[in-house]
């Protein structure tokens, strides 16, 4: 409560948007870096105010702002009806650019106020990419303008034999400008030239043996393909991109990449070679799985490392480059792993992965020869095979995306699990005030 028992908050700044990544101008400035997003909050007995450069700083220091606040709205106790905050003054910034949650849609569908609802929980903890995996073998979940088979066909199914679902151009911007209106860029992802079932089952084209495949509802891996260097497939290819491009204000495409086992290596670092040229020509910046760093990459691509257990061959391909990563080493950050062997959902392939191992470790020191100048920042993947509602999204979710999202905002020497584990103890009201199903982790003293 300020002076005279009124609260009042000052938001100062956010005048100058500056030019974005690509060129692209807008008051998001989201990708720019960690200087983009600075904010200083003040809280002291003239009341609270927040100053930043950016529009988008302020917006992070309300984030903050909102964690000191409490979980259920003021306390109405003996004739007080005022919030009491502690006196603090903090100066702010990330230490890592892009601070991504990844959301698969294909093996299960997702609606549009699904996905609005796990930015709006994404948001509150600073991430700032949404990247919407939206192909796979089991589905395909975007409308693409001149090609209605692929959500016709590739559509309308889903792990388990589900009805699937997809996304209209208008359902897709919808998303995308909720997820701006939050200072969350999004980032799709076609993923391609592998994981294509879903695509096969629409247009027989893109298959080398011309066949229309079945749909396919299990949940292997790596057993589909394009037919790299054809006209059918370059000319889908381009389409793609193209639509993609047109529909996505942010500055990426992520074009996937990953485990395609069918495909001569030649055949793959063309297809990666000929993506990123279409990325370009659209005036975008390709994003692909740490399979992509051992193709020939264009300047500006950018380098998803996830498979640890494998010697990180192809990320040191993209470093020396002087390509950048996004680390989502999947035994930290796979939110789709199991917490623990109790877990009613969840894979287990990368490990168990409990809220510590989430949150203990440093994106910068993970790979010999990867340092801060070569990470652009770190992102939780969350595959959908086991997850099918929203409820389960969120068990996945939380309390580990906040953890990821503490190592990519916060500087190394600031951080420890147990202070994490502390302040992480006030979020559980707030989730449960929030109706998310949360896990609660042993390691943390969860109130109440
Ligand atoms: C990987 C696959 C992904 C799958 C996930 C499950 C990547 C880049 N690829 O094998 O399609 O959903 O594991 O954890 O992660």
């Amino acid at each position: 409560t300020g002076e005279g028992g009124a609260v009042r908050l000052e938001l100062t700044g956010g005048g100058s948007p500056g030019p974005g990544p690509g060129g692209a101008a807008g008051p998001e400035a989201v990708l720019e870096g960690p200087e983009a997003e600075a904010y200083e909050l003040t809280v002291d007995s003239g009341g609270v105010r927040i100053r930043a450069a950016r529009p988008v700083g302020l917006f992070r220091g309300v984030q903050t702002l909102g964690q000191l606040l409490p979980a259920t709205g003021p306390a109405r106790a003996s004739g007080t009806t005022g919030v009491t905050l502690p006196g603090v003054r903090i100066a702010d910034r990330p230490r890592f650019a892009w601070r991504g949650a990844m959301l698969d849609v294909a093996r299960h569908f997702f609606t549009v106020e699904e996905v609005k609802r796990y930015i709006d929980l994404v948001s509150a903890y600073k991430i700032n990419v949404l990247h919407l995996h939206l192909s796979d073998d089991q589905g395909w979940r975007l409308a693409i303008a001149g090609r209605p088979e692929l959500t016709e066909a590739g559509g309308a199914t889903e792990v388990g034999g589900g009805p699937g679902g997809f996304y209209t151009e208008q359902d897709y911007r919808e998303i995308v400008a909720h997820a701006r209106e939050r200072f969350v860029e999004v980032v799709p992802e076609i993923d391609m030239p592998g994981h294509v079932n879903a695509a096969l089952t629409a247009d027989p084209e893109l298959s080398c043996d011309g066949r229309r495949r079945e749909p396919y509802t299990g949940t292997d891996v790596g057993f589909s393909a394009l037919c790299v260097g054809t006209p059918a497939v370059d000319r889908f290819v381009a389409d793609v991109v193209g639509e993609l491009a047109r529909m996505t204000p942010g500055p990426y495409l992520h074009i996937g990449g990953d485990e395609v086992s069918e495909l001569a290596p030649e055949r793959y670092d063309r297809f990666v070679e000929r993506a990123q040229e279409l990325v370009g020509a659209a005036g975008k910046r390709a994003v692909g799985w740490q399979e992509i760093g051992g193709s020939r990459l264009a300047p500006g691509t950018v380098t998803q490392y996830w498979q640890t257990g494998r010697t990180p061959e192809e990320a040191l391909s993209a470093v020396r480059q002087g390509g950048r990563l996004v680390m989502s080493p999947a035994s930290r950050t796979y939110l789709d792993m199991k917490y623990d062997s109790g877990t009613r959902l969840g894979l287990r392939w990368a490990g168990l992965i409990e809220i510590e191992d989430a949150y203990d470790w440093d994106p910068a020191a993970m790979i010999p020869g990867v340092g801060d100048g070569q990470v652009l920042g770190v992102e939780a993947p969350l595959w959908t095979e086991t997850a099918e509602t929203m409820d389960d999204l969120e068990y996945l979710a939380f309390p580990r995306l906040p953890a990821v999202a503490e190592v990519a905002w916060t500087p190394q020497r600031a951080r420890d699990f147990d202070g994490f584990a502390a302040r992480l103890a006030g979020h559980g009201p707030r989730w449960a005030a929030l109706g998310v199903d949360f896990h609660r982790s042993g390691a943390v003293a969860w109130p109440g």
